[in-house]
């Protein structure tokens, strides 16, 4: 049987003969593709499998910096470090929205990553023991997160371009809130900026490999880039991360824990050393200093929420019948 596709100008077409020309010719013309596409079933997948992990990302990226609010040093930094949780709250919501445009449930992404079937990014299990290490995620983590998600925004499926324009907007703010906590220190007394120095010795490399793999061992790679949902490969980004990273290390003084960093002026980019890919794949194994830290802390939240979930549930069905009964009641008197 035909089915005929509507998409968003409004052009019908029949989804079974020409699914496939379609899709292709809207990714050769950097186009979007929206919910209501034809798209491939591989296409699908890779999509729900990367923003939801992205979703998982920034919900349990709460964790670590959620720990410091009681903690942080004055009101002031209370509410900033408050503000900035509450905004990856928000960044989950809208990617796991734009999963559900795919056609996968929440319930069933939430079940991934409680189960351990889904990753979320590796940075986030490691452990934040000093209040320097709320610079050094905003700097490095949400710097490496913006150099990674820019790119983002001309993604080709729309509701994830769509989403991550506003991401990027708030995450522009946290890398220079994490880069001021370091000025902070980086200005205060020999202590503090002892602290400071410390925790972006711990943080660096761990913000490295949060581009992941390198391009010769990330299996995903070459076809999200033929399919114009990544724009650059992990090595390009992490490159790039790299070059932003050293004059604004400069700026703070503090030293990056890098022997092999150098200008390489034939390449016009900076060299640094080789990463320890062992201490990665450990770390994607459940290995790392809090993975179960985290997982066990979201599966409490997930349990204690689950009278919010019921009660929009009842809400909803409530919603739905009034909604029916006004219906009829328009039918009866038109
Ligand atoms: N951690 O073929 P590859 C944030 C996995 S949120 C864990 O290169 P792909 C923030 C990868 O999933 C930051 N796993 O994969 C939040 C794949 O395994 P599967 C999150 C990683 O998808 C709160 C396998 O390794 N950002 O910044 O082409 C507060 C092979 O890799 C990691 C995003 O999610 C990792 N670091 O490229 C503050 C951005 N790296 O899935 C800040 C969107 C790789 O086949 N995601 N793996 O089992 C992406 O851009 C891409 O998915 C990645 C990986 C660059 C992460």
């Amino acid at each position: 049987m035909t089915q005929v596709i509507h998409d968003v100008r409004g052009v019908g077409y029949d989804a079974d003969a020409d699914g496939l020309a379609r899709f292709e010719q809207l990714i050769a013309a950097d186009d979007k593709v929206e919910p209501a596409d034809w798209m491939p079933d591989a296409y699908r997948r890779t999509l729900v499998r990367q923003i939801s992990q992205h979703a998982h990302s920034e919900i349990i990226g709460m964790q670590p910096e959620g720990n410091w609010i009681t903690r942080a040093p004055s009101l002031q930094r209370k509410a900033i470090l408050m503000a900035k949780v509450q905004d990856e709250a928000g960044h989950g919501l809208y990617l796991y929205s734009a999963a559900q445009t795919l056609g996968t449930a929440r319930d069933e992404m939430y079940d991934q990553l409680l189960t351990g079937r889904a990753k979320y990014s590796s940075i986030f299990n490691y452990l934040t023991p000093t209040w320097a290490d709320m610079g050094s995620i905003g700097w490095l983590v949400d710097g490496a997160a913006i150099c990674n998600q820019v790119p983002l925004c001309r993604a080709s499926y729309g509701p994830y371009a769509r989403a991550m324009i506003r991401i990027c907007k708030e995450e522009s703010f946290h890398q220079r809130q994490g880069f001021e906590i370091l000025l902070a220190l980086m200005n205060g007394t020999d202590a503090q900026r002892e602290m400071a120095q410390e925790s972006v010795n711990r943080w660096y490399a761990p913000a490295l490999m949060m581009f992941g793999p390198p391009d010769d061992e990330s299996p995903n790679s070459a076809r999200s880039m033929a399919w114009n949902i990544k724009r650059f490969s992990n090595d390009e980004l992490r490159q790039r991360f790299v070059d932003m990273i050293v004059p604004q290390a400069e700026i703070l003084g503090v030293t990056l824990p890098d022997p092999d960093l150098r200008w390489n002026e034939e390449r016009g980019h900076w060299d640094y050393g080789d990463l320890d890919w062992d201490e990665f794949h450990d770390v994607l194994a459940g290995r790392g200093q809090a993975n179960s830290i985290r997982i066990a802390k979201r599966r409490r939240a997930h349990d204690d929420g689950a009278w919010v979930r019921e009660a929009a549930r009842a809400y909803a069905e409530k919603q739905k019948a009034t909604d029916a009964a006004g219906r009829v009641r328009q039918a009866v008197a038109s």
